[in-house]
């Protein structure tokens, strides 16, 4: 058996450059970001939002820990290609910063105690914890080509469908003013997972294309009965964590929007076929994070300074 080494001036697909280097454009650390002008924010909250708040992000740390620690690997050892390795080891890598920025986010405002309940909250919660099931089962499953697929999708769903539960508060209220710093770091989580949706989004086309017509059906309908399981839970999730604050309509739409985001990234058509019109221009105005990146001069939600060169995504980036 002879031992490769990767060649990066050899590539064996015209894309995944293009992705190394986007995700190197995107680098950023949680430190850099300061966040403690969100305290006073965060004190004026009620009880009821600060709980909420509190838990929408336990759940994205976990679902950040789950991506970076179990799906990640097991995507990545399942694949040959070693730049499309490395891009996954990188994103695998900024899975992590998401986990602990969402830390950084929580010592800022809260007291340990405080901490420690939210996550013994994440081990108690009943949806949270099927979520993660449900996620880990799929990657767990990978064992030929069709598997792995199948598990692909289910990390799209997660890239660019359930995270978005958690990201509607932040941008709710970040989008009124409110807790703009750790707004911040929402939206650098944001732009990255929109990368990763892409970028595993076509290693799925990729390899489904390669099935028979037969396999693809059965492919098809396996990938339709995750989303629904995981619909069904979100909704669920989503009825618990919101509807003290009456929001739960709106996460349900925002969802469905994204998780139709999400079945376009991999090729299909939508399902819910929910547009952006449905969705609370608040939340539409949070995610356009280009217009925020390139003004280092105004204070709103531009904490971030480092001097790597920042650049947005456009759409154009994803034309090959
Ligand atoms: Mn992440
Ligand atoms: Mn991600």
């Amino acid at each position: 058996m002879k031992y490769s080494a990767i060649n990066w001036n050899r590539m064996e697909d015209d894309f995944t450059k293009i992705f190394w280097d986007q995700n190197v454009r995107q680098f950023w650390v949680d430190e850099e970001i300061p966040l403690t002008d969100d305290k006073l924010d965060y004190i004026a909250l009620s009880d009821e939002e600060k709980y909420t708040y509190e838990r929408v992000l336990g759940g994205l740390t976990l679902l950040d820990t789950q991506q970076g620690d179990i799906g990640i690997p097991l995507m990545s050892k399942a694949i040959n290609n070693p730049h499309q390795k490395s891009v996954l080891s990188f994103m695998g890598a900024m899975e992590h910063m998401h986990a602990k920025s969402y830390s950084s986010i929580f010592s800022t405002l809260c007291s340990m105690d405080r901490i420690d309940e939210i996550f013994v909250w994440i081990e108690s919660n009943d949806y949270v914890q099927k979520k993660a099931n449900i996620i880990t089962k799929s990657y767990e499953s990978i064992n030929n080509k069709q598997t792995l697929v199948e598990a692909m999708a289910t990390s799209v769903f997660l890239e660019s469908f359930l995270f978005y539960s958690g990201f509607f508060y932040p941008l709710f209220l970040s989008g009124q003013g409110k807790l703009m710093n750790s707004g911040e770091i929402i939206n650098l989580i944001i732009r990255d997972e929109a990368v990763h949706g892409v970028y595993v989004g076509i290693l799925a086309q990729q390899l489904f294309s390669e099935l028979s017509m037969k396999q693809q059906e059965t492919v098809y309908k396996n990938i339709i009965n995750t989303l629904n399981k995981l619909f069904d839970n979100e909704t669920r999730y989503t009825n618990d964590l919101y509807s003290t604050l009456n929001l739960q309509d709106q996460v349900h739409t925002f969802i469905q929007y994204n998780a139709d985001k999400a079945m376009m990234n991999l090729g299909f058509n939508p399902y819910f076929n929910v547009d952006e019109s449905k969705v609370n221009p608040i939340i539409i105005n949070g995610l356009r994070t280009d217009t925020k990146n390139h003004d280092f001069f105004s204070t709103k939600g531009n904490g971030y300074i480092k001097s790597t060169k920042v650049e947005s995504l456009k759409d154009t980036d994803f034309d090959f």
